[in-house]
């Protein structure tokens, strides 16, 4: 194997994955993106070959398919689909949050699962991977049919969970009504208080700044990256999709540092406010998405903005955009209008939102490009801080847990600095990225023997 040159490497290895499991497009893209990457290092480093890491990297060590049926208020029957998929425990019990969204389906949760495996290695907190989801759309739904799904869910899901084994947490469509119902589900099945979930309230074992660390540690990681060009937030326009949990404390942090978000979107469309979104406008947003379950375009039709209907936001001209909805949201012609606009910083707060032709053309113009297993792992290291207060049985302060997170992301952005760094004035995050959340993992694997 490793007389072979990396393309041919590449191309073999996704031969077999693409053999093993065919139509599975989303965790292809996921696994190429990493092969590529760490195609030279394990060519230099053959024990990994031998030792078929890789091979057993992309092989979940479990996944769980189940029935989860509920009724709706009208009293009709529904039957969704619900999976866990625990990837990797090299590391640490499996960890990731849960999607509810009527895409999810085994490639998706498996490209998630992979990516948060060399993600939470980036933490450098002891956290395997997993993730898991349902094909419910909590959209339109009461509190009361999301509250008999979450605990139709969870009967199930409890039998293969734990503290010790396996601790979801939220993702797209779960969020802490979700996590609540779920929590309180899984205490009432197994009489216990435990650590099982993270994005827990803060009343019942949560972690203050949980809710804020995605937005935040992206935008911590977007700084970290534009001081090594001698730049920072100050003054600067940003555009951010989504307007969701990460979209919301990106640009919270953003408006901190001085800088100006004039976007924000949702599956419907974008609003663009040249004036840019301060405070009280988020605020706003905030109420709109949180408590009432609104869209986006009401905040045009309130702030008398342009509305862009079916348009994501990167037709706006920016210096930065932070990408905060949804896988494979920026294509190549978006991303060449974001360059030719002058855009010079990406920083992803989702989780692969740049298709493989635009992480190329990123890559190939030398912006700053911070892909999401680095850039949005501040939210699963406060998981891992919530998890390390729960066994304490303590709580520390927003203070505490902050300063942690920016030291997290100050330590994963250095991390990729080292395994990526292509010359003096250029490192290639994703490469640093990969190889820096490899290693640990696949030396871990070879100490524990062939399991
Ligand atoms: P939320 O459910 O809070 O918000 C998701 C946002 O993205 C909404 O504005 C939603 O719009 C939009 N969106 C979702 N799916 C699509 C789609 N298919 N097309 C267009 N827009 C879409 O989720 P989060 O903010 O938690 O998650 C956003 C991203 O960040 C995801 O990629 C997630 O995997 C990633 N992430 C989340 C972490 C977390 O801690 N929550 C941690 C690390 C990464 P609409 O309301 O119309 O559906
Ligand atoms: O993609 C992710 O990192 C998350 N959705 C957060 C996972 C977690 O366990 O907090």
């Amino acid at each position: 194997m490793n007389t072979k040159n990396s393309k041919s490497f590449v191309d073999d290895f996704m031969a077999y994955a693409k053999s093993k499991d065919p139509g599975q497009p989303e965790f292809h893209q996921a696994v190429h993106e990493v092969v590529e990457s760490l195609a030279d290092y394990l060519l230099d480093n053959p024990r990994y070959l031998h030792a078929k890491i890789l091979e057993r990297l992309i092989e979940p060590e479990r996944i769980i398919q189940f029935r989860v049926p509920w009724t709706d208020d009208r009293g009709n029957i529904n039957i969704n689909r619900g999976f866990r998929v625990e990837m990797n425990s090299a590391i640490g019990p499996y960890k990731g949050g849960l999607r509810f969204h009527p895409t999810v389906n085994q490639s998706i949760l498996k490209f998630l699962a992979f990516e948060q495996v060399l993600k939470n290695s980036l933490t450098s907190l002891p956290m395997g991977g997993g993730k898991g989801g349902s094909d419910f759309d909590p959209k339109n739904k009461s509190d009361n049919e999301v509250m008999r799904f979450c605990q139709s869910f969870m009967t199930e899901l409890s039998r293969h969970i734990g503290q010790y084994t396996d601790v979801p947490a939220g993702d797209i469509g779960v969020g802490g009504r979700e996590i609540g119902f779920l929590f309180g589900q899984y205490k009432r099945l197994r009489n216990e208080f435990t650590g099982v979930l993270t994005g827990k309230g803060v009343e019942w074992g949560g972690s203050l700044i949980r809710p804020e660390a995605t937005g935040y540690g992206a935008v911590y990681f977007a700084e970290e990256m534009m001081k090594t060009r001698g730049e920072s937030f100050k003054g600067k326009t940003v555009a951010i999709s989504g307007s969701g949990n990460v979209a919301q404390f990106a640009c919270e942090k953003v408006l901190e540092l001085g800088g100006k978000v004039v976007t924000l979107s949702d599956s419907s469309g974008s609003i663009h406010d040249p004036d840019g979104i301060d405070t009280e406008k988020l605020s706003y947003v905030m109420e709109l998405k949180n408590a009432h379950r609104g869209r986006i375009k009401e905040y045009a039709e309130k702030y008398g903005v342009p509305y862009l209907k079916g348009q994501r936001p990167w037709s706006i001209k920016c210096d930065v955009a932070l990408p905060c909805a949804t896988e494979n949201e920026i294509n190549l012609e978006e991303a060449k209008t974001l360059i030719t606009n002058g855009c010079f910083v990406v920083a992803e707060g989702a989780n692969m939102p740049s298709n493989e032709e635009a992480v190329h053309l990123f890559l190939a113009t030398k912006i700053l490009y911070g892909p999401g297993k680095a850039a949005n792992a501040g939210g699963v290291a406060v998981s891992g801080l919530e998890m390390t207060q729960n066994s304490m049985r303590l709580a520390w302060s927003r203070e505490e847990v902050d300063t942690k997170l920016h030291s997290i992301m100050k330590n994963i952005h250095e991390m990729c600095v080292k395994y990526g760094s292509e010359s003096s004035d250029f490192t290639n995050y994703v490469k640093g990225a990969n190889i820096g959340g490899f290693v640990k993992v696949a030396n871990s694997m070879m100490a524990q023997g062939l399991v």
